[in-house]
Parts: structure tokens; C-alpha cells; sequence
């Protein structure tokens, strides 16, 4: 029988945890909400950014250039980042306290080199799917609820994707917190998401 409503999860890594490599603010504290939420669910979907040791996007990869500088990566605005969520490290792994054995199926996104993916369902060109599409489509997936990290990077690029493929899309407000480069980016990325149709829920 189809499975009309989904969770997805995106990137609840450690590296996203305060003391990580690219810690998001109390990004901790989004684990028990998702915990709780997973039970609800009948299909659980993660995501997780799995970079290679030399992704473009590491500032480490462009000499003299600083983290949080923008430089232009095959055509496209590249915000430079710390090194994070290396294939198959301990940053990389799913958050510490998550009930990793209540997700169904993961998703990587950000494998190939050149190339950023914020988004659970394309990368930062739209140029390759990673197939979550396809998942939710088998399985006759018509709702979804979003949470994870971070809000204004990649739950923010996967809710404006599923809105765009025509998803009810619903995001869960204590389930995600934001990196805020710049102040207000959270609240800013929130506005963005109700504007392309998301709901933001409480659960
Ligand atoms: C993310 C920046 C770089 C995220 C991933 O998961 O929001 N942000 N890579
Ligand atoms: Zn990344």
C-alpha cells in the first residue's frame, strides 16, 4: 500500500553539533524532537553531506582563501566552509543520541568534488537528482515533513525543492536550527520557506 506522508531528515551529522566542524547553534537540541518524530512515521528518509576530503567547497581547498568567503565554483556562488562531513569520519556520522535504527533509507549529497548539494533532492546546479525524488514516488509519497540541519543552508534548499516538485510540505519549527552566518539568516530562510508554500508546524 502507498505511504502517503514522509519524514525526512536532513544532514543530523555530527559535525553540525556545537563543538563540530561546522557547529550550528544548539544544534544539539533538534535530536529529541526528531527521536519523537520518528516513531510517528511510517517511512523515516535521512540525508547526509558526504563530502570527499577534497570538496571544493572546504576553504582548505583555495589558498588565501578565508571560510565564509563567496567564490565562484563552475558557474555558481560558493560560500566557503570548514572542512566537514568527510566520507566515513566521526563528523560525519549521524548525531550522537539519534535513533540512527529508526531511518528507512539515506541519501548522500555533496560526493562529487566540484560540486555543493544543500538540497536533499539536487545539487546547488540542479544539474543530478540524488533519487530522493524517486524514493518518495515509488512509495507514493504526497506529504512531507522536514527537519534537521541547517535552516538556512540545507533544510532551507530541501524545503523549496519539495514545494517545486509539488510536495505538501511541512516543516517542523523545534526540529531545525540555524548556522546564522549573518544574523537573522534563520528567520529570513523561515519567511523564504512559507513563501514558496511550506507549512512550519509545531509537532
Ligand atoms: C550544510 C553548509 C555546508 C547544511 C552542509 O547541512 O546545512 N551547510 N554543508
Ligand atoms: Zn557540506
Amino acid at each position: 500500500m502507498d505511504i502517503m506522508e514522509a519524514l525526512i531528515l536532513v544532514d543530523v551529522q555530527n559535525d553540525f553539533l556545537p563543538g563540530g566542524a561546522l557547529a550550528v547553534p544548539e544544534g544539539d537540541q533538534v535530536i529529541p524532537v526528531i527521536n519523537d518524530l520518528m516513531s510517528r512515521f511510517e517511512l523515516v528518509v535521512a540525508t547526509r553531506d558526504w563530502h570527499p576530503a577534497d570538496h571544493l567547497s572546504f576553504a582548505s581547498q583555495h589558498p588565501g582563501r578565508k571560510v565564509g568567503e563567496i567564490i565562484d565554483l563552475d558557474g555558481l556562488e560558493q560560500i566557503l566552509w570548514p572542512d566537514h562531513c568527510v566520507q566515513g569520519t566521526e563528523g560525519a556520522a549521524f548525531a550522537e543520541g539519534l535513533n540512527a535504527d529508526d531511518i528507512h533509507h539515506v541519501l548522500y549529497k555533496g560526493t562529487d568534488r566540484r560540486i555543493d548539494s544543500y538540497s536533499g533532492f539536487f545539487d546547488n546546479g540542479h544539474r543530478k537528482a540524488t533519487g530522493l525524488a524517486d524514493l518518495l514516488d515509488d512509495r507514493g509519497v504526497k506529504q512531507v515533513t522536514i527537519a534537521g540541519l541547517a535552516t538556512d543552508y540545507c533544510v532551507k534548499f530541501t524545503v523549496l525543492d519539495a514545494c517545486r516538485l509539488g510536495y505538501e510540505t511541512r516543516v517542523v519549527r523545534d526540529g531545525i536550527r540555524a548556522v546564522n552566518l549573518n544574523p537573522g539568516d534563520g528567520d529570513k530562510a523561515i519567511d523564504e520557506m512559507r513563501e514558496a508554500g511550506a507549512q512550519v508546524v509545531e509537532m
